[in-house]
């Protein structure tokens, strides 16, 4: 590549930011990822000249180098087979369940860890190829977890940052892994390794004593040339964003309308989740349900909304999953609903960002309770929509998202009896109550938002030499 057209600042993830439109014309263009990664990133990208490495989402398919939104997106190829193989085998069979507490059982096959390691070191050769001298790399998740020690490899003078979405999990668990040494050699190939808590930070740490022979310091890892740190950022959302979406007219106007289709009940409770094992969707639909067999809520008192957006639908798990909770619903509903009163709306479509706010708007409980979450943006982003104070959260301890928003009504998911009684006090509680929590909850949102979870992490990175 031409040295002019290289990048001090690159960010290396799966998938590019953008997604292919194809306008009235029949013209393709690309247009920004929604999201909270993409919005925080963008300004540093553009300030900084920086380029995205990342897979465009259609398997086969060359794509040069080219620009949109203001950044230079760099495309890595996947074939069909490494899409099955590197990211449906090994991301999303074996590392996903792992990581979130094995509440599924993972796939430990040799020929998805060849695929991961092939496919890894292509981003790393395409970020190798598109970083300028000295520049900061920042690589994201965990499908890229070899990165940054092959573009160390390549690039000894690049700086390099890694940051985890989703939980690292305890020795008991990583242990199992067959690939643990070549996964944390992989992180320890960056100068700084973020996590979304301080549980995975210190996970990640002791792990690099016990499997790769090295010492260790406080947040730090020893190795023989330099030291490698390991902390929490945790992740936030575009809270001004969310807050100026949240008080347009039509916006309002649309939650009153979905009020009124709901039949005006005295409480919406609402879910957003993609459709994933780890959300514990049927966990909160039966909890819910059981609310009406025990006859503590009649149909007209409430009714849940559940928006379930298509995820990861090629892997075995999830087509699982997706007809167990259609099952639950229809036997819900087949129990307790009037005509035309569902207890249970179940949509398992996307929306758009303005049609969710207007649900957040409208859900007097929004009901997030995963088995095991990294943050759970979900949480947020209600939190950040109810400046009228009048909203309830109900929440899981397995987020990350517990470990700031103290003042939601905390459940654990398991225990269906404990959150079936919370739920219930979440339903109830006095407007008073429910303005106090909220207020808590939004200061800290609106404090810590994704921009500061960017600066942090990369000032942290800077300050790394
Ligand atoms: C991973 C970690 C961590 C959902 N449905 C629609 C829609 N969404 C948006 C939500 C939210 C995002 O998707 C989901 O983010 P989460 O954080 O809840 O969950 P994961 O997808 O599992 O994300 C997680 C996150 O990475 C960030 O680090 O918090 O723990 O698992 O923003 O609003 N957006 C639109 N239509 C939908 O139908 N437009």
């Amino acid at each position: 590549m031409d040295q002019s057209k290289k990048s001090e600042f690159v960010v290396v993830a799966n998938r590019l930011p953008v997604d292919r439109v194809t306008d009235e014309d029949g013209e393709a263009t690309w247009r920004r990822s929604p999201g909270g990664l993409v919005t925080a990133i963008v300004p540093v990208m553009q300030r900084r000249e920086g380029a995205w490495v990342g897979w465009q989402g259609s398997p086969d398919e060359d794509l040069e180098p080219f620009e949109a939104e203001g950044m230079t997106l760099s495309p890595v190829r996947l074939s069909g087979s490494d899409v099955e193989l590197y990211y449906e085998g090994f991301s999303n069979a074996t590392l996903w369940p792992l990581y979130h507490d094995v509440i599924a059982r993972p796939v430990y096959r040799r020929s998805l860890w060849e695929a991961y390691e092939r496919v890894n070191r292509r981003f790393a050769e395409a970020a190798a190829d598109v970083a300028a001298e000295g520049a900061v790399v920042w690589v994201q998740d965990y499908q890229l977890q070899l990165v940054p020690k092959m573009l160390r490899e390549l690039r000894p003078d690049l700086r390099i940052g890694f940051f985890l979405h989703i939980p690292f999990p305890p020795m008991e668990l990583f242990q199992q892994l067959p690939w643990r040494r070549e996964i944390l050699e992989g992180l320890l190939g960056a100068d700084l390794v973020g996590f979304q808590s301080r549980d995975g930070a210190s996970n990640f740490v002791r792990l690099s004593r016990r499997f790769c022979d090295l010492k260790t310091q406080g947040h730090e890892v020893i190795l023989d040339d330099r030291t490698v740190q390991a902390d929490h950022f945790p992740i936030s959302v575009d809270a001004q964003e969310l807050i100026t979406l949240s008080t347009q007219e039509d916006v309002k106007a649309r939650a009153a309308e979905i009020r009124e289709e709901l039949g005006n009940p005295a409480s919406i409770l609402l879910g957003v989740d993609r459709l994933d094992y780890t959300k514990g969707i049927q966990q909160r639909l039966q909890a819910f349900t059981e609310l009406f067999e025990d006859g503590r809520v009649k149909s007209g008192d409430a009714v849940f909304v559940q928006v379930a957006t298509p995820s990861r639908e090629r892997v075995e798990e999830y087509r699982i999953l997706r007809d167990e909770i259609e099952l639950q619903v229809g036997r819900a509903n087949g129990m307790y609903a009037e005509l035309g009163a569902p207890i249970i709306n179940y949509m398992h479509t996307s929306h758009t960002r303005k049609e969710l706010t207007a649900l957040y708007l409208a859900a007097d409980v929004m009901v997030v309770t995963p088995l095991r979450d990294g943050m759970n943006l979900v949480a947020k982003e209600y939190v950040a929509c109810h400046g009228d104070l009048k909203g309830a959260l109900l929440l899981s301890e397995f987020a990350g998202a517990a470990n700031e928003l103290h003042r939601a009504f905390l459940v654990n998911p398991y225990d269906i009896g404990g959150t079936k009684q919370r739920m219930y006090e979440a339903m109830h509680a006095s407007p008073a109550e429910r303005a106090r929590r909220m207020r808590s909850m939004r200061r800290r949102v609106i404090e810590h938002d994704v921009d500061l979870w960017a600066k942090e992490f990369l000032e942290a990175l800077e300050n790394r030499r």
